[in-house]
């Protein structure tokens, strides 16, 4: 099984995440899509990562099937819910948390890829609104319990770990740590394990 990303997405990060913490190995292979000879469109025509390969040569995309299709690869560390409500909610904190990770890269495609003059502040805006109200949604949803959803740690606690890490890494001017303390103190719990140090971003 082949794991084709890249060491910045934090889609990737999440499903790497889990795969760790599931303890199943998979050969990550780097791909960037954004170079005109990517071969990325030969396995998921949409052009995006993550993508699973799986050694009878089936193709999974994106980031939420491939996570839960890892959580179902072995018993260990169950990451979401069998109870339909649970798991509607753990899969509604990836989606908010996919949601911050959608609108930064949104924002930052604007500012990077666009030239100067064809760039609008207001979309930028816009994206940067979006994560304005979601981080806000999150730090209220947490409040002072240990863990997003249930007692232990879950697919929403690697999603919210991965989108507040990638503000850190590609947004360190939003200063969602002092202004919400109780994601900060979530975040750097989930710091300490090996599964976000190995899988952390390099340096911007
Ligand atoms: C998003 C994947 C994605 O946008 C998922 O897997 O959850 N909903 C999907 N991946 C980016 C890489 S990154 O910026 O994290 C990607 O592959 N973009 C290439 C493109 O052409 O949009």
């Amino acid at each position: 099984m082949k794991l084709i990303g890249s060491l910045t997405s934090p889609y990737v990060r999440k499903v790497r995440i889990v795969f760790f913490e599931k303890k199943v190995d998979v050969d990550h292979v780097l791909e960037n899509v954004w170079a005109p000879d990517t071969k990325i469109t030969q396995n998921n025509p949409l052009g995006k990562v993550p993508c699973l390969v799986l050694d009878d040569g089936g193709v999974i995309y994106d980031s939420r099937v491939i996570a839960e299709y890892a959580d179902g690869l072995s018993p260990v560390s169950k990451l979401i819910p069998i109870d339909t409500r649970d798991r509607a909610s753990v899969k509604t904190w990836e989606a908010l948390s996919d949601g911050i990770m959608d609108a930064g890269i949104l924002a930052r495609l604007e500012l990077t890829l666009r030239p100067a003059e064809q760039q609008s502040p207001a979309w930028v805006d816009r994206q940067m609104g979006k994560i304005e109200t979601a981080l806000r949604q999150m730090s209220e949803q947490l409040g002072e319990s240990a863990w997003c959803h249930g007692n232990q740690m879950t697919l929403a606690d690697i999603a919210v770990g991965c989108a507040v890490g990638y503000l850190l890494f590609r947004y360190p001017d939003v200063q969602w740590q002092k202004q919400y303390p109780n994601l900060d103190r979530l975040y750097q719990k989930l710091m300490l394990k090996t599964s976000f140090i190995e899988t952390a971003p390099p340096a911007a």
